[in-house]
Protein backbone atom coordinates (compact mmCIF):
# COMPACT_ATOMS: atom_id res chain seq x y z
CA UNK A 1 0.00 0.00 0.00
CA UNK A 2 1.09 3.61 -0.66
CA UNK A 3 2.21 5.94 2.34
CA UNK A 4 1.40 9.38 2.23
CA UNK A 5 3.98 11.70 3.55
CA UNK A 6 5.51 14.87 4.37
CA UNK A 7 8.88 16.10 6.27
CA UNK A 8 6.35 19.69 6.85
CA UNK A 9 5.48 17.48 10.19
CA UNK A 10 9.20 18.47 11.53
CA UNK A 11 8.10 22.26 11.60
CA UNK A 12 6.50 21.51 15.17
CA UNK A 13 9.28 19.95 17.03
CA UNK A 14 7.89 20.95 20.86
CA UNK A 15 10.67 20.60 23.99
CA UNK A 16 8.16 20.47 26.63
CA UNK A 17 4.43 19.48 27.65
CA UNK A 18 2.67 20.33 31.09
CA UNK A 19 1.53 16.63 32.23
CA UNK A 20 1.85 15.03 35.30
CA UNK A 21 1.01 18.37 37.23
CA UNK A 22 4.77 19.53 36.00
CA UNK A 23 6.45 20.94 32.59
CA UNK A 24 8.35 17.89 31.47
CA UNK A 25 10.14 16.23 28.60
CA UNK A 26 7.23 16.51 25.28
CA UNK A 27 6.79 13.05 24.10
CA UNK A 28 5.10 13.79 20.65
CA UNK A 29 8.48 14.65 18.55
CA UNK A 30 9.73 14.92 14.55
CA UNK A 31 11.80 11.65 16.18
CA UNK A 32 8.55 9.73 15.92
CA UNK A 33 7.50 9.93 11.94
CA UNK A 34 10.97 9.55 10.99
CA UNK A 35 11.48 5.99 12.77
CA UNK A 36 7.60 5.23 11.03
CA UNK A 37 9.16 6.60 7.75
CA UNK A 38 11.97 4.48 7.89
CA UNK A 39 10.09 1.04 9.17
CA UNK A 40 7.66 0.97 6.54
CA UNK A 41 10.26 1.89 3.91
CA UNK A 42 11.86 -0.99 5.58
CA UNK A 43 9.27 -3.70 5.56
CA UNK A 44 9.00 -2.60 1.83
CA UNK A 45 5.40 -1.73 2.41
CA UNK A 46 5.41 0.50 -1.40
CA UNK A 47 5.64 3.48 -2.38
CA UNK A 48 6.11 6.91 -0.54
CA UNK A 49 4.01 9.83 -2.06
CA UNK A 50 3.81 13.48 -0.96
CA UNK A 51 0.47 15.50 0.06
CA UNK A 52 -1.37 17.46 -1.66
CA UNK A 53 -1.71 21.27 -0.27
CA UNK A 54 -5.41 20.95 1.84
CA UNK A 55 -7.68 23.66 0.33
CA UNK A 56 -9.19 26.09 3.54
CA UNK A 57 -12.34 25.82 2.39
CA UNK A 58 -12.43 21.86 3.15
CA UNK A 59 -10.20 22.41 6.31
CA UNK A 60 -13.44 24.60 7.32
CA UNK A 61 -15.70 21.85 6.38
CA UNK A 62 -14.58 20.35 9.93
CA UNK A 63 -13.01 23.02 11.60
CA UNK A 64 -14.28 26.97 12.64
CA UNK A 65 -13.07 29.64 9.99
CA UNK A 66 -12.19 31.52 13.35
CA UNK A 67 -10.32 28.29 15.29
CA UNK A 68 -7.86 27.72 12.09
CA UNK A 69 -7.39 31.76 11.65
CA UNK A 70 -6.48 31.67 15.54
CA UNK A 71 -3.54 28.49 14.81
CA UNK A 72 -2.66 30.99 11.97
CA UNK A 73 -2.18 33.88 13.55
CA UNK A 74 -1.13 33.33 17.71
CA UNK A 75 2.57 33.03 16.78
CA UNK A 76 2.94 36.68 15.55
CA UNK A 77 0.94 37.41 18.60
CA UNK A 78 3.10 35.40 20.85
CA UNK A 79 5.84 37.77 19.30
CA UNK A 80 4.39 40.75 19.36
CA UNK A 81 3.97 40.58 23.49
CA UNK A 82 7.76 40.43 23.22
CA UNK A 83 7.51 36.53 24.71
CA UNK A 84 11.23 34.49 23.84
CA UNK A 85 9.54 31.55 24.34
CA UNK A 86 9.63 28.47 22.23
CA UNK A 87 6.02 27.32 23.26
CA UNK A 88 3.10 28.82 24.50
CA UNK A 89 0.74 27.42 26.77
CA UNK A 90 -3.06 28.52 27.61
CA UNK A 91 -3.84 28.86 31.34
CA UNK A 92 -7.36 29.86 31.65
CA UNK A 93 -10.36 28.49 30.00
CA UNK A 94 -14.36 29.73 29.87
CA UNK A 95 -15.42 26.43 32.23
CA UNK A 96 -19.36 26.34 32.79
CA UNK A 97 -20.08 29.60 35.12
CA UNK A 98 -17.99 31.74 32.87
CA UNK A 99 -18.57 33.27 29.52
CA UNK A 100 -17.70 31.67 26.56
CA UNK A 101 -19.58 33.69 23.86
CA UNK A 102 -17.06 36.23 23.02
CA UNK A 103 -13.70 35.35 21.93
CA UNK A 104 -11.18 37.42 23.41
CA UNK A 105 -8.38 39.26 21.85
CA UNK A 106 -5.48 38.99 24.60
CA UNK A 107 -3.42 36.21 23.65
CA UNK A 108 -3.88 34.35 26.90
CA UNK A 109 -7.55 34.51 26.72
CA UNK A 110 -7.58 33.14 23.39
CA UNK A 111 -4.88 30.28 23.88
CA UNK A 112 -7.74 29.18 26.48
CA UNK A 113 -10.66 29.69 24.33
CA UNK A 114 -9.24 27.79 21.43
CA UNK A 115 -7.72 24.85 23.75
CA UNK A 116 -8.77 21.86 26.05
CA UNK A 117 -5.91 21.09 27.79
CA UNK A 118 -2.29 23.13 28.98
CA UNK A 119 -0.88 19.85 27.77
CA UNK A 120 0.11 21.37 24.06
CA UNK A 121 2.52 22.86 23.34
CA UNK A 122 2.00 25.94 20.56
CA UNK A 123 5.43 26.30 18.55
CA UNK A 124 6.60 29.00 15.60
CA UNK A 125 5.76 25.93 13.10
CA UNK A 126 2.80 24.10 14.31
CA UNK A 127 0.25 25.36 11.91
CA UNK A 128 2.52 24.59 8.98
CA UNK A 129 2.94 20.83 10.33
CA UNK A 130 -0.45 20.62 11.21
CA UNK A 131 -1.95 22.09 7.67
CA UNK A 132 0.74 19.25 6.58
CA UNK A 133 -0.56 16.70 8.35
CA UNK A 134 -4.24 17.31 7.61
CA UNK A 135 -3.32 17.41 4.16
CA UNK A 136 -1.45 13.73 4.14
CA UNK A 137 -4.79 12.59 5.64
CA UNK A 138 -7.22 13.82 3.02
CA UNK A 139 -4.79 12.63 0.31
CA UNK A 140 -4.62 9.44 1.81
CA UNK A 141 -8.50 9.40 1.45
CA UNK A 142 -8.67 10.65 -1.89
CA UNK A 143 -6.42 7.37 -2.91
CA UNK A 144 -9.13 5.00 -1.65
CA UNK A 145 -11.34 7.16 -3.80
CA UNK A 146 -9.29 6.44 -6.70
CA UNK A 147 -9.61 2.91 -6.23
CA UNK A 148 -6.69 2.02 -3.85
CA UNK A 149 -7.91 -1.41 -1.54
CA UNK A 150 -5.59 1.09 1.52
CA UNK A 151 -3.96 3.64 2.54
CA UNK A 152 -1.49 4.82 5.03
CA UNK A 153 -1.43 8.41 6.42
CA UNK A 154 1.66 8.99 7.94
CA UNK A 155 0.12 12.09 9.83
CA UNK A 156 1.96 14.37 12.37
CA UNK A 157 1.54 16.02 14.39
CA UNK A 158 -1.51 13.49 15.92
CA UNK A 159 -5.35 15.26 15.22
CA UNK A 160 -7.89 12.43 17.03
CA UNK A 161 -8.49 14.98 20.04
CA UNK A 162 -8.66 18.05 18.01
CA UNK A 163 -12.59 19.54 18.09
CA UNK A 164 -14.23 21.59 15.97
CA UNK A 165 -12.75 24.66 17.76
CA UNK A 166 -10.45 23.80 20.08
CA UNK A 167 -6.44 21.97 20.34
CA UNK A 168 -5.59 19.46 22.66
CA UNK A 169 -3.80 16.11 23.28
CA UNK A 170 -1.14 17.24 21.06
CA UNK A 171 -3.65 17.40 18.41
CA UNK A 172 -4.75 20.42 16.27
CA UNK A 173 -6.54 19.80 13.04
CA UNK A 174 -8.46 16.34 13.26
CA UNK A 175 -6.80 14.33 10.38
CA UNK A 176 -9.30 11.40 10.42
CA UNK A 177 -12.26 13.48 10.29
CA UNK A 178 -11.04 15.08 7.69
CA UNK A 179 -10.40 12.35 5.85
CA UNK A 180 -13.62 11.19 6.67
CA UNK A 181 -15.19 14.08 4.90
CA UNK A 182 -12.87 13.26 2.03
CA UNK A 183 -14.95 10.28 1.29
CA UNK A 184 -18.20 10.83 1.96
CA UNK A 185 -17.79 13.86 -0.36
CA UNK A 186 -16.63 11.38 -2.69
CA UNK A 187 -20.04 9.25 -2.11
CA UNK A 188 -18.73 6.74 0.44
CA UNK A 189 -20.52 5.39 3.76
CA UNK A 190 -17.51 5.75 6.31
CA UNK A 191 -16.85 3.86 9.81
CA UNK A 192 -14.19 5.10 11.91
CA UNK A 193 -12.50 2.95 14.10
CA UNK A 194 -10.32 4.57 16.76
CA UNK A 195 -7.57 2.12 18.27
CA UNK A 196 -5.61 4.68 20.53
CA UNK A 197 -5.38 4.53 24.15
CA UNK A 198 -6.74 7.63 24.87
CA UNK A 199 -10.50 8.33 23.76
CA UNK A 200 -10.73 10.35 20.46
CA UNK A 201 -12.90 13.48 22.04
CA UNK A 202 -12.31 15.19 19.12
CA UNK A 203 -13.92 13.07 16.78
CA UNK A 204 -16.82 12.25 18.18
CA UNK A 205 -17.60 15.41 18.96
CA UNK A 206 -17.21 16.40 15.27
CA UNK A 207 -19.56 13.94 14.09
CA UNK A 208 -21.93 13.58 17.53
CA UNK A 209 -24.76 14.61 16.01
CA UNK A 210 -23.90 12.82 12.26
CA UNK A 211 -25.67 9.87 10.95
CA UNK A 212 -23.75 9.31 7.83
CA UNK A 213 -20.56 8.55 10.08
CA UNK A 214 -20.11 5.95 12.66
CA UNK A 215 -17.63 6.36 15.01
CA UNK A 216 -15.99 3.43 17.34
CA UNK A 217 -13.73 3.81 20.00
CA UNK A 218 -11.90 1.50 21.96
CA UNK A 219 -9.67 3.30 24.43
CA UNK A 220 -8.90 3.57 28.20
CA UNK A 221 -11.89 4.38 30.89
CA UNK A 222 -11.34 8.35 31.09
CA UNK A 223 -12.35 7.63 34.57
CA UNK A 224 -8.69 6.70 34.72
CA UNK A 225 -6.59 8.40 31.69
CA UNK A 226 -6.62 11.47 29.55
CA UNK A 227 -8.70 12.68 28.58
CA UNK A 228 -10.76 12.08 31.40
CA UNK A 229 -14.37 14.17 30.28
CA UNK A 230 -15.43 11.97 27.69
CA UNK A 231 -15.12 8.62 26.41
CA UNK A 232 -17.73 6.89 28.67
CA UNK A 233 -19.99 3.91 27.60
CA UNK A 234 -22.96 5.85 27.66
CA UNK A 235 -21.99 8.52 24.90
CA UNK A 236 -23.79 7.23 21.78
CA UNK A 237 -24.93 10.43 20.04
CA UNK A 238 -27.81 12.43 19.70
CA UNK A 239 -30.07 13.61 16.74
CA UNK A 240 -29.53 12.26 13.42
CA UNK A 241 -26.38 11.11 15.21
CA UNK A 242 -27.63 8.76 17.90
CA UNK A 243 -26.70 5.13 17.73
CA UNK A 244 -23.41 5.96 15.43
CA UNK A 245 -21.24 6.77 18.21
CA UNK A 246 -19.87 2.87 20.14
CA UNK A 247 -17.23 3.52 22.87
CA UNK A 248 -15.75 0.35 24.28
CA UNK A 249 -13.45 1.92 27.16
CA UNK A 250 -11.50 -0.70 28.92
CA UNK A 251 -9.90 -0.76 32.40
CA UNK A 252 -5.88 -0.05 32.27
CA UNK A 253 -3.66 -3.17 32.19
CA UNK A 254 -5.79 -4.42 29.40
CA UNK A 255 -3.74 -7.51 27.36
CA UNK A 256 -4.78 -8.75 23.92
CA UNK A 257 -7.31 -10.88 25.39
CA UNK A 258 -9.49 -8.08 26.67
CA UNK A 259 -8.67 -5.91 23.96
CA UNK A 260 -9.18 -8.31 21.04
CA UNK A 261 -12.61 -8.92 22.19
CA UNK A 262 -13.66 -5.50 22.69
CA UNK A 263 -12.13 -5.05 18.82
CA UNK A 264 -14.54 -8.03 17.96
CA UNK A 265 -17.22 -5.86 18.94
CA UNK A 266 -15.88 -2.89 17.16
CA UNK A 267 -16.03 -4.85 14.29
CA UNK A 268 -19.78 -6.45 14.67
CA UNK A 269 -20.93 -2.95 14.81
CA UNK A 270 -19.17 -1.56 11.97
CA UNK A 271 -20.38 -4.46 9.92
CA UNK A 272 -23.93 -4.21 10.90
CA UNK A 273 -23.59 -0.27 9.34
CA UNK A 274 -22.51 -1.45 6.82
CA UNK A 275 -20.12 1.07 5.52
CA UNK A 276 -17.77 1.12 2.19
CA UNK A 277 -14.97 3.05 3.50
CA UNK A 278 -13.06 2.64 7.26
CA UNK A 279 -11.32 5.29 8.79
CA UNK A 280 -8.52 3.66 11.17
CA UNK A 281 -7.39 6.38 13.57
CA UNK A 282 -3.92 3.79 14.33
CA UNK A 283 -2.52 4.95 17.81
CA UNK A 284 0.14 2.83 18.98
CA UNK A 285 0.22 3.46 22.36
CA UNK A 286 -1.77 0.25 23.29
CA UNK A 287 1.52 -1.09 22.63
CA UNK A 288 3.04 -2.53 26.32
CA UNK A 289 5.98 -0.64 26.10
CA UNK A 290 4.46 2.71 25.72
CA UNK A 291 5.65 5.22 28.09
CA UNK A 292 2.48 7.11 28.79
CA UNK A 293 0.08 4.97 28.76
CA UNK A 294 -1.81 1.31 30.50
CA UNK A 295 -2.73 -1.26 27.52
CA UNK A 296 -0.45 -4.54 26.96
CA UNK A 297 -0.28 -5.21 23.57
CA UNK A 298 2.50 -6.66 21.79
CA UNK A 299 4.15 -6.20 18.55
CA UNK A 300 2.93 -9.45 17.31
CA UNK A 301 -0.86 -8.11 18.53
CA UNK A 302 -0.03 -5.38 16.07
CA UNK A 303 0.48 -7.69 13.41
CA UNK A 304 -2.78 -9.94 14.39
CA UNK A 305 -4.80 -6.29 14.49
CA UNK A 306 -3.41 -5.64 10.56
CA UNK A 307 -4.75 -9.54 9.61
CA UNK A 308 -8.15 -9.42 11.32
CA UNK A 309 -8.73 -5.80 10.12
CA UNK A 310 -8.22 -7.06 6.27
CA UNK A 311 -10.40 -9.49 6.87
CA UNK A 312 -13.87 -6.79 6.32
CA UNK A 313 -12.55 -6.82 2.70
CA UNK A 314 -13.37 -3.17 3.17
CA UNK A 315 -11.10 0.02 1.69
CA UNK A 316 -9.06 0.66 4.92
CA UNK A 317 -7.54 4.47 5.21
CA UNK A 318 -4.74 4.15 8.15
CA UNK A 319 -4.19 7.83 9.80
CA UNK A 320 -1.49 7.73 12.37
CA UNK A 321 -2.32 8.80 15.84
CA UNK A 322 -0.34 8.78 19.49
CA UNK A 323 2.73 6.23 20.27
CA UNK A 324 5.21 7.33 22.22
CA UNK A 325 7.60 4.20 22.62
CA UNK A 326 9.81 5.65 19.67
CA UNK A 327 11.97 2.09 19.79
CA UNK A 328 9.33 -0.30 19.24
CA UNK A 329 7.19 2.36 17.16
CA UNK A 330 8.26 2.16 13.45
CA UNK A 331 7.88 -1.87 14.01
CA UNK A 332 4.80 -1.57 15.81
CA UNK A 333 3.30 0.18 12.64
CA UNK A 334 4.82 -1.61 10.01
CA UNK A 335 3.82 -4.81 11.73
CA UNK A 336 -0.16 -3.34 11.48
CA UNK A 337 0.35 -2.64 7.90
CA UNK A 338 2.10 -5.97 6.41
CA UNK A 339 -0.41 -7.87 8.99
CA UNK A 340 -2.90 -5.98 6.93
CA UNK A 341 -1.48 -6.83 3.56
CA UNK A 342 -0.87 -10.63 4.28
CA UNK A 343 -4.37 -10.75 5.31
C1 LIG B 1 -2.67 11.57 20.29
C2 LIG B 1 -2.43 11.18 21.72
O1 LIG B 1 -2.09 10.02 21.99
N1 LIG B 1 -2.53 12.14 22.66
C3 LIG B 1 -2.33 11.83 24.03
C4 LIG B 1 -2.30 13.03 24.92
C5 LIG B 1 -2.04 12.64 26.33
N2 LIG B 1 -1.61 13.73 27.12
C6 LIG B 1 -1.58 13.49 28.54
C7 LIG B 1 -0.41 12.63 28.93
C8 LIG B 1 -0.40 12.28 30.38
C9 LIG B 1 0.67 11.24 30.62
N3 LIG B 1 0.69 10.71 31.94
C10 LIG B 1 1.56 9.55 32.01
C11 LIG B 1 1.81 9.07 33.37
C12 LIG B 1 2.97 8.08 33.37
N4 LIG B 1 4.22 8.74 33.45
ZN1 LIG C 1 -3.12 8.34 22.45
Amino acid sequence: MKTVYSPAHAAHAPRHEISDGTLKPAVETPQRAEIVLSAVQAAGLGPIVAPDPIERAFLETVHDPAYVAFLETMWAQHRALGRAEEEAFPFVWPTPGLRSDRAPIHLDGRLGFYSFDAGTPLTAGTFDAALSSASTAVSGAALLSAGERAAFALCRPPGHHAMRARYGGYCFFNNAALAAERLVADGRRVAILDLDYHHGNGTQEIFWERGDVLFVSIHADPAEEYPYFLGHADEIGAGHGEGATFNLPLAVGADWETWSHALELALATIERAGPDALVVSLGLDPFEGDPISRFKLKTYDFSRLGTRLSKLGLPVLFVLEGGYAVDALGENCAAVLTGFEAG
